[in-house]
């Protein structure tokens, strides 16, 4: 493997349409913080570059909405994410914006230069345009029915309803989103990245000589590459963006995705504007991007090609990108509000942005899709960070102020119980290391955590509280060897658990601290004096949890009230067809739940002749089945039987469903006669 004399580390940067989320802290930030914590901590030379995306149509459309300009939008996200960032201890030696100076000139330089050496195509193709507001349509910006679905209101590039992807010219009955007018078909020039003349090198340098990248970023790569690799537009008819700096283009910008990642380089540009480019284009430096799995084309393939085009960059190393993160069982979406805020945790949980970095660790959607739940967060706080790490630290500290006035003891004799201990702790720093360096943070995480676990155990088996009436001096080996794992364990979860690590080295009047001393036995020196005793973590309550879920469920709620409108009406049938339909009314003699069936439940239903047997799947709405019994359904009583779980049904018992997808019976509102029929 490359020794490399420095590493330049790059997160993706976040559109500033709206705040940032648990999902781009687990994704991105957290795993490049992390890594970047580990390298400083080893003394080595390490840059950490984030900033904002400024540009593209997302941020335009909102901006619309709100009645107020795009860059009204960005400054107030931009300032939103970046607190956020701050506030959980994410160490960006920049974070900037890409609605810099230093970057609208240097992206524009970077076209420019490509352009001059005859890296682009330019080609003419028609497209939407608004003859009212004497535009071209970006596709966001076109609204029309959906040829799959019918769906009245799909866009451009896709149809909410169904899911499709769609091109504007799939749109039924296309509507300029703008001002509503039926755009034309209009000539359009653009620049185009012809990424099929790139498509050689990337194979050999990507399938062959990386073959060391993540399975998912490998895997994804592979298929675009596989597919074969078309020509890109890199500019846009927009009027938000950074102009194409060539003649002949008036009205164009360059394509988001062709300035974003140049904002990695303006930023770093920004912060060092001397020595800027030994981070950027020296062969020694290692160039990493941290990234979301929805980045790794353009990450890989196509900010790669821009590079190579321009041609004196390097290119990275690697892109440890990471699959979603969803929340509690449902895609995370800005849109949907279906998030957790960074600045509304904090307002709901001040003071435990490390409990949400362990929590986003443990659960990192490192080679799939993962899931944060309320429930795991309340578990992984209660039962790890309080129970293992706290309590460890807390006995070490507290049984020290008790025996040894609060100082560190001397070390005597050890024993062999001891050596096993030590031996085990000198692994874990194998271990993690071997982890981080392969981006497997958290198995990094939960390795380092053994630490705590070996000190907890060291306790139990060597129970210092027996021996101090009798043995001080192995009390005094005992309680050293405990403090050396609390110091440790200071180090080992600097990366991870920032705020805590400080309060902890406070707490064991640790001043200076270094990856190589993790392992050792001699981080505290006998006598070092220790401050007071703090909790690390305290107890999360379920009424805590419960809260959360609750805010979630109102969401939930209002987005199913908003988003629900009735489905449209089917095609007509006749009197005679319905005439067909037996509809009755009956009493539920009895109702239970099927064994092993989660959805069915089985009524007994008095219908005015002999009694019937019917299934329905609304087992899930009605937990209480029970309670149903005396009460009267409607059913459809001629629905053709048959067999559901070996019970045969006769019949259909009707019901509504509500805009949350929740199932509710129609019920006579007053007692009729069973067997009464409905029409
Ligand atoms: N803003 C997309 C995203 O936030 C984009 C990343 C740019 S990285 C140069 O997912
Ligand atoms: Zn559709």
């Amino acid at each position: 493997m490359k020794q490399f004399k420095r590493t330049t580390v790059t997160s993706a940067l976040p559109y500033a349409n709206g705040p940032v989320h648990i999902g781009h802290l687990a994704g991105v930030y957290i795993p490049a913080d992390i890594y970047v914590r580990y390298l400083r901590l080893k003394g080595e030379e390490v840059l950490f570059v984030g900033g904002s995306d400024e540009h593209g149509v997302p941020i335009t459309i909102k901006a619309k909405k709100e009645g107020v300009t795009p860059q009204d939008i960005v400054d107030r996200y931009h300032g939103i994410i970046k607190q956020s960032f701050e506030d959980f201890g994410i160490t960006f030696d920049i974070y900037s914006r890409t609605s810099s100076p230093t970057h609208r000139q240097l992206a524009s330089d970077i076209f420019k230069t490509i352009e001059q050496k005859g890296g682009f195509v330019e080609k003419t193709s028609e497209q939407y345009y608004d003859e009212t507001a004497q535009q071209f349509l970006a596709d966001r910006y076109i609204t029309g029915k959906c040829p799959h679905c019918a769906n009245e209101n799909a866009y451009g590039d896709q149809c909410e309803a169904c899911g499709t992807s769609l091109n504007p010219t799939d749109l039924i009955n296309p509507k300029s989103a703008i001002s509503g007018s039926v755009p034309v078909m209009r000539e359009t020039k653009h620049w185009y990245l012809p990424l099929d003349q790139h498509e050689a090198w990337l194979r050999q340098w990507i399938l062959e000589e990386h073959k060391e990248w993540k399975a998912n970023v490998y895997g994804q790569c592979k298929s675009w590459l596989d597919m074969g690799l078309q020509p890109r537009a890199v500019s846009r008819d927009l009027d938000w963006g950074i102009p194409v700096p060539v003649s002949g283009a008036e009205g164009k910008v360059l394509y988001v995705w062709f300035d974003a990642p140049i904002g990695y380089i303006s930023n770093t540009k920004e912060l060092l504007p001397d020595s800027w480019e030994k981070w950027w284009k020296d062969e020694d430096t290692r160039l990493l991007h941290f990234i979301g799995k929805d980045n790794i084309v353009f990450h890989c393939i196509v900010f790669p090609a821009v590079l190579k085009a321009e041609g004196s960059y390097i290119l990275p190393d690697n892109v440890p990108g990471n699959e979603f993160l969803n929340l509690e069982g449902d895609k995370i979406s800005t849109s949907r509000n279906w998030a957790v805020w960074l600045h509304e945790y904090l307002v709901d949980f001040p003071g435990k942005q490390d409990v949400l970095r362990y929590v986003l660790t443990a659960n990192a959607p490192e080679t799939k899709d993962n899931d944060f739940t309320w429930k795991d967060f309340q578990a992984r706080n209660n039962n790890e960070l309080v129970a293992i790490f706290g309590n460890f630290i807390n006995r070490a500290m507290v049984l020290t102020q008790k025996y040894f006035d609060n100082k560190v003891p001397n070390i005597g004799e050890l024993t062999d119980y001891d050596r096993t201990t030590l031996k085990e702790f000198e692994d874990v720093k194998t271990n993690v290391e071997k982890l981080l360096d392969t981006f497997r943070f958290r198995d990094a995480q939960k390795e380092a955590m053994t630490l705590a676990r070996i000190g907890n155990k060291y306790l139990a088996d060597t129970e210092p509280w027996k021996l101090a009436k009798t043995d001080m001096d192995r009390v005094a080996t005992i309680m050293h060897i405990s403090l050396q794992i609390a110091a440790n364990l200071a180090i080992a979860f600097e990366p991870f658990l920032p705020f805590s690590s400080a309060k902890l080295r406070t707490m064991l009047g640790m001043t200076s601290f270094k990856w190589s001393d993790l392992g050792k036995l001699d981080i505290l020196s006998s006598g070092t004096e220790l401050g007071s005793a703090e909790l690390l973590f305290d107890k999360i309550e379920d009424e805590t949890v419960a809260l959360q879920v609750q805010k979630l469920l109102d969401t939930k709620k209002a987005n199913e009230a908003e988003n629900h409108k009735a489905s449209p009406v089917k095609e007509n049938v006749a009197f005679e067809d319905f005439q067909k339909m037996d509809i009755r009314v009956g009493t539920v003699l009895d109702c239970q739940k099927v064994p092993k069936a989660d959805k069915l439940l089985q009524f007994r239903i008095a219908d005015g002749l002999q009694d019937r047997t019917i299934l329905s799947g609304i087992a899930q709405h009605y937990p209480n089945p029970e309670e149903l019994i005396g009460t009267q359904v409607c059913f459809i009583a001629n629905f053709e039987p048959r067999k559901l779980r070996g019970v045969m049904s006769e019949g259909m018992i009707l019901s509504a469903e509500d805009a949350d997808g929740k199932l509710i019976l129609i019920q006579p509102k007053n007692t009729v006669t069973n067997g009464s029929q409905v029409g």
